[in-house]
């Protein structure tokens, strides 16, 4: 008997909103924050990637009410960003109104999917109401001293005279024009993240995370530990002095050469004239090519200044190149070459014939036949009065003695940097500054956020930023003095806006905080977090970073978030490859929905393979997931409350201990395999007793609510299955009531053996010998001992 999802799926979803069956309570019952990553409302609609990850929060979060839990489970809108700028400057459809358009069209595809959200907490990041307290936050930071303003490279092209995002430079070329690009120095506002990168690093090790997300979090940022040190020469009369970071001072007497940024400050003075042609033209080509360009797989180039520095230990002279795999704004932008050692710095000296000499050999009993850089530890050679030591005793000694030399110091430096948050752009919150002639750089006093976005703006194709060219925006009198000033042009970043959403869905109305206290507390911090692996860095680190911020702030006492996190895999395409567009594999839900339901798109999604693995689309699969919800349905049919069956009722326990446990444990797949167990089972009985149905359909409902709805009023219930609680299993009745022995003789397998659990050895014995197949295999033999192994083996040696 199949079910109508055309007529079902609607009617239960009207009934929930009815009820308000989803809002988080005031009060009653442990909370349970569930939170999925809120999605940027594409003007594509919702992608079936987005309920992946939708549906596994879903099933959680309606077991958890099942079990009593107060939950909250809300969803909202990451509403700024550059698509709907583009589109506007393309089409000159406004940002506010595509978006507006796009958030309406998404809240409809996922009601219909019937993902039990409490759409009372509905927030928006474009919405004034909402971004008035991210720019509330940013002079948060300013006060503190955590947002600040300097020069940064920016990709910039100066045929548009304009900033480029990072995917607006294609192959070094604007994407608009063609011009290359080049990095060019602009004022920015940055946020001082640095200043927590010790907390978080140190608070990772405490989160339930994957694994790889922890270690990706770590890279990172990045902790190094090593040496700086000084290399001093001279030129002409003055001296000069060149700091240098390794993270290998046991490599220090293979040193051959020292390499600096283009950008190190020191070069113009110390460049000789020979050289100063060849070293201009090189820092201009290196100008034009991003870090990525430069320490990526590329060659590595340089060229020599013509200065020399003195080695700080053998007094040798080491010859100063500029190379641009050298950054400048890590370590000390200056690095010792040990080619011997280091990949990077052997293709350097083989492409420009530095000399390469080992000082570290392998340790004994491991070869280098000295064709490549040796890069792992070992032991001290060619290194004075060093030799013999291990890599790691060398370190320890030889920074000592350079701090005693007072030539070096031991430091540790962070690959994490300041977090760079103005962008050029019209969709996202102003930065709430004002420059004035007099005052210099004036905050927006708090009483006049937020400060809006201006909606008197020109969409027209210009190629340039709608906001930089609005001038009722930009004028504005001082707060200060009353002069007329000019507001900032920049907006912020939209990671800005995600990095603090989940304290807003608190008190997601508050018009005189970003949240109350109390509501913080109650709900914080976010129990499950779920989304795509694509956030596993950026997103999730500024979210820290903000939540440390605003704990030391004084309005939460919580430092960590997000206490467990997983991550959904990708789902590619029918043929394997990634969904897109132009490949024709794009899955639509709403189709989904329409043909089959969305309980059977759910059930679906779930059922596909590992929730965090990537895995291809199959309509075949949906179908057959949903000829299974049909004959749950038809279960139905055959209640009888008087029927008592024992074998169906131990399949029961054991399918409610499963599939809660498979819950907790993201294995959505397996539990629905076991719950298709069940339903064969049942399928073989003339009757099934009612209550044993209506525990199987309090299981299958978190999966697929509307069958579970439906079937439960059909069997005669009055309320709603949404206010159940979950079904308890009895765990003797979990146990097997029999096991499956294996029998050998002389350790080969010869039989096998079905007896109850639990049986004596004596009594297995005898039931073993008593095989006839056994008994031929002994025949004419003496049976001299006969051992019993982890309750699954019988094994009988003779002789
Ligand atoms: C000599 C040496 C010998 C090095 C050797 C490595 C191996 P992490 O771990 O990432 O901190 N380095 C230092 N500053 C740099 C910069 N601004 N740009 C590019 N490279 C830089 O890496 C530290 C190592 O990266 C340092 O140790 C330095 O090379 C290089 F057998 O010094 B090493
Ligand atoms: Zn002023």
């Amino acid at each position: 008997m199949n079910y109508d999802h055309r007529k079902i799926e609607p009617k239960w979803q009207k009934k929930w909103a009815k009820e308000k069956s989803f809002e988080a309570k005031e009060d009653g019952g442990k909370k349970c924050y569930i939170l999925d990553m809120f999605p940027y409302p594409s003007g594509a609609g919702l992608h079936v990637g987005h309920p992946e990850g939708y549906t596994a929060t879903d099933i959680l979060a309606r077991k958890r009410r099942m079990e009593g839990f107060n939950v909250m489970h809300p969803m909202g809108w990451d509403s700024f960003g550059l698509p709907a700028e583009n589109f506007a400057i393309k089409t000159g459809t406004p940002p506010q109104e595509s978006t507006d358009k796009a958030m309406d069209n998404f809240r409809r595809q996922i009601k219909s999917i019937g993902l039990s959200y409490d759409w009372s907490r509905e927030i928006s990041t474009s919405s004034p109401e909402y971004y008035r307290w991210t720019q509330w936050l940013f002079l948060e930071l300013y006060r503190k001293g955590l947002a600040y303003k300097t020069f940064a490279p920016a990709n910039w092209c100066d045929s548009c005279q304009t900033v480029l995002a990072n995917e607006q430079v294609v192959n070094g070329k604007c994407d608009r024009c063609g011009n290359t690009v080049v990095q060019k120095e602009l004022s920015q506002w940055f946020f001082k993240i640095t200043a927590y990168a010790e907390e978080l690093l140190k608070d990772i090790d405490k989160l339930d995370w994957p694994d790889r997300i922890k270690t990706l979090q770590k890279n990172w940022i990045g902790r190094s530990e090593g040496v700086e040190i000084d290399f001093r020469g001279t030129n002409g009369n003055d001296e000069f002095s060149i700091p240098v970071f390794t993270t290998r001072i046991d490599t220090l007497f293979g040193v051959t050469y020292i390499v600096l940024a283009p950008e190190h400050p020191i070069v113009s003075s110390i460049v000789s004239s020979d050289e100063r042609k060849v070293v201009d033209a090189y820092i201009k080509a290196s100008q034009s090519k991003t870090e990525l360009d430069r320490t990526g797989a590329g060659e590595k180039t340089g060229v020599f200044t013509g200065a020399y520095a003195k080695h700080p230990l053998t007094g040798e002279q080491v010859p100063i190149w500029i190379g641009d795999y050298v950054l400048a704004r890590y370590g000390t932008g200056a690095v010792m070459g040990v080619p011997a050692h280091d990949n990077r710095d052997w293709d350097f000296a083989k492409r420009y014939g530095a000399a390469v000499k080992f000082v570290i050999a392998p340790p004994p009993g491991i070869k280098h036949d000295n064709e490549k850089a040796y890069t792992e530890d070992g032991i001290l050679v060619n290194s004075g009065e060093w030799n013999g030591l291990t890599s790691e005793s060398a370190r320890q000694k030889i920074a000592d003695e350079l701090e005693n030399k007072k030539s070096g110091k031991k430091t540790v430096f962070w690959h994490l940097r300041d977090w760079l948050v103005s962008r050029q752009r019209y969709w996202g919150a102003p930065i709430p500054i004002i420059y004035c002639a007099h005052c210099g750089e004036v905050p927006v006093p708090v009483e006049n956020l937020p400060v809006k976005l201006p909606k008197d703006v020109d969409f027209k194709p210009t190629g340039e930023s709608p906001l930089a060219r609005s001038k009722t925006f930009h004028k504005v009198s001082c707060p200060k003095c009353g002069k007329p000033a000019r507001r900032e042009s920049d907006t912020m970043d939209t990671f800005v806006d995600s990095s603090w959403y989940f304290l807003r869905y608190c008190d997601p109305k508050n018009e005189v905080e970003f949240a109350s206290s109390e509501s913080m507390k109650k709900w914080c911090p976010v129990d499950m977090y779920v989304g795509g692996v694509e956030h596993a860095v950026l997103h999730l680190l500024y979210a820290r970073f903000l939540t440390k911020v605003i704990a030391d702030m004084g309005c939460i006492d919580f430092r960590e978030p997000f206490t467990s996190l997983r991550n959904q895999g990708l789902i590619m395409g029918e043929n394997g490859e990634k969904m897109s567009k132009s490949k024709g594999n794009v899955v639509n839900p709403d189709e989904i929905v329409e043909r089959f339901g969305a309980d059977a798109l759910r059930l679906y999604l779930m059922f596909m393979g590992a929730f965090e693995d990537s895995k291809p689309w199959s309509t075949a699969s949906l179908v057959g997931v949903r000829r299974f919800l049909d004959r749950v349905y038809s279960l139905t049919e055959k209640v009888d409350k008087k029927v008592e069956d024992e074998a169906l009722t131990r399949i029961l326990h054991r399918t409610i201990k499963k599939v809660g446990s498979d819950i907790e444990n993201f294995k959505f797949n397996t539990a629905i395999s076991s719950m298709m167990i069940f339903v064969n089972a049942a399928e073989e009985k003339e009757k099934i007793g009612t209550s044993i149905l209506k525990d199987f359909i309090k299981i299958l409902y978190p999966f697929a609510p509307h069958l579970g709805e439906e079937a439960w009023s059909k069997l005669g219930e009055k309320k709603m299955l949404v206010t159940e609680s979950w079904p308890i299993y009895d765990e003797a009745l979990t146990i097997d009531s029999e096991v499956e022995m294996v029998v050998q003789v002389n350790g080969k397998v010869r039989d096998r053996l079905t007896v109850p659990t639990g049986l004596e050895q004596a009594d297995l014995e005898t039931r073993a010998l008593a095989l006839p197949k056994i008994q031929e295999w002994l025949k004419d033999k003496k049976v001299i001992k006969i051992i019993v192994a982890g309750g699954k083996l019988v094994n009988i040696v003779v002789g």
